[in-house]
């Protein structure tokens, strides 16, 4: 599997570098994915209450204790846990100024975070596989950055979007009711809630099934109110046995089975990180392809247009002159052929004022006018009825970044699309994709078939 997994993400670099780059680069597109991001470790994102038991939980995953735990909120940084022959904690500096390591980014959050992030390298076998990060309890924010000094949602949103699983916890003491866990799904987790999964944790603390219920209960109406689904996302209610904590008085059965469930989601990881690697290069292709391809076409049209306007200026201009010379062989007076000279040449000044003042209120108005270009440019396959949808969908996701585009370079510097370099990004998402994707899922398949077979 590890083999299949960097075989795919070397091909994954590789459409980024020979597809997509020739195209991003000239057309100016947003950030695509790094090398580092490419072949990094896939990540697993921990979030949740203060005190829901998320450092437990790493320590139990890692059999050590590795992380510190407690009931007062004991954690206010970020712990990234990643495999390393020998026991080492490297500060934020090390992490973010480390080129090798995919964290460069977090720096655009001021020294404040810096001083909030650490890293510990161990020699555990699941580290090998899988990158944790361990993250400050969520509590009721005080002030405007919940009194932390640094943006934690917005930190929160650049490891969730990087993450390929992300765990979020709660206990039964405060199912989903704190200040910060309904920031944190609004602005941190919106469009990503297919990579969540929800723990309700410390289920032995429970002394009756009513007082599950009610937490339980809870939760979900809170969680309803913060995830835009119609249904509810499955809730893995489990807990770690922690030495002196009471007797559980609620058979424990069902919660260990799903503590298994949610250890064994965390060790597929990786195959999950190799289905996002694809779906990112995918949608990122597409977009850029749409983008490219409108913004070449309004700069086609505008080029008709700038030739059309100077063939107009150039064709008067040669009459006049035309002009001129017949009146000089006609033997009209010099003078009138003078005059009909320096009209010429006034005429072609005046025609070059007017053409770029007509080229520019061209150009603006295929700027307005980006979703008229668009349609007349996909006609064909908007007429393909199950098409329409998505490329209609896709294209309200690319507009205001290709306007923008448009408006801040001119629709003249682009240069033309060619069709090598069209063929070569349709080539990757029509073939090249769809082919890394099936084989991924070929392998998934028959990882887990031995599982089915048993059952
Ligand atoms: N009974 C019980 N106690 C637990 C469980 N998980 C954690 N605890 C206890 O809850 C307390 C808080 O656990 P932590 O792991 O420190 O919680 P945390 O979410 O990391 O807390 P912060 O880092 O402060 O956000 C500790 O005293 C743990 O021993 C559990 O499943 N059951
Ligand atoms: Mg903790």
């Amino acid at each position: 599997m590890k083999q299949l997994l960097e075989e795919i993400a070397g091909a994954v670099a590789g459409i980024y570098r020979d597809a997509v780059d020739p195209i991003g680069e000239r057309f100016t597109f947003k950030r695509r994915a790094t090398e580092g991001e490419i072949k990094g470790p896939p990540l697993v994102l921990i979030l949740g209450n203060h005190s829901s038991g998320k450092s437990t939980f790493v320590n139990f995953l890692l059999d050590d204790d590795v992380q510190k735990t407690g009931l007062a909120p004991t954690d206010d940084g970020f712990t990234i846990l990643s495999f390393g022959e020998k026991e080492e904690v490297r500060d934020g500096n090390a992490i973010v100024g480390n080129p090798e390591l995919a964290y460069g980014g977090l720096r655009g959050f001021g020294d404040e975070l810096v001083t909030h992030l650490r890293m510990k390298l161990r020699n555990h076998e699941l580290l090998r596989q899988v990158t944790l990060v361990d993250s400050p309890g969520m509590i009721d924010a005080l002030g405007d950055d919940g009194g932390r000094g640094f943006d934690f949602p917005g930190t929160v949103r650049w490891f969730a979007e990087r993450a390929d699983v992300v765990l979020v916890f709660f206990d039964p003491d405060k199912p989903g009711t704190t200040g910060e866990t309904l920031q944190v799904f609004t602005q941190s987790l919106s469009g990503i809630d297919h990579k969540l999964l929800i723990v309700m944790n410390k289920m032995d603390q429970f002394r009756s099934l009513q007082d599950f219920a009610r937490a339980y209960g809870a939760l979900c109406w809170n969680l309803g109110k913060v995830i835009p689904r119609k249904d509810l996302p499955l809730i893995y209610t489990t807990f770690v046995p922690v030495p002196g904590a009471p007797e559980p008085l609620l058979p424990v059965g069902d919660f260990e089975k799903a503590r298994h469930e949610l250890v064994a989601e965390i060790q597929k990881a990786p195959a999950r990180r190799v289905d996002n690697m694809l779906t990112q290069v995918s949608d990122f292709s597409e977009k850029l392809r749409l983008h490219a391809r409108v913004l070449d076409q309004a700069a086609r049209d505008l080029r008709r247009f700038r030739a059309k306007a100077w063939t107009g200026v150039v064709a008067s201009v040669l009459l006049l002159a035309a002009a001129g010379a017949i009146a000089i062989a006609a033997g009209a007076s010099v003078w009138y052929a003078v005059f009909l000279f320096v009209a010429a040449v006034a005429a072609g000044y005046a025609g070059f004022i007017v053409q770029r003042a007509l080229v520019r209120r061209e150009e603006v108005h295929l700027q307005n006018g980006l979703d008229e270009v668009f349609e007349r440019l996909y006609a064909r396959e908007l007429l393909v009825r199950e098409r329409t949808e998505d490329l209609r969908s896709l294209w309200r996701r690319v507009h205001d970044r290709t306007r923008e585009t448009s408006i801040k370079l001119g629709l003249l510097s682009f240069p033309r699309l060619r069709k090598d370099e069209l063929a070569r990004i349709d080539q990757a998402l029509e073939r090249e994709i769809p082919e890394l994707r099936s084989k991924l899922h070929k392998k998934t398949a028959s990882a887990r078939e031995p599982a089915v077979q048993t059952a």
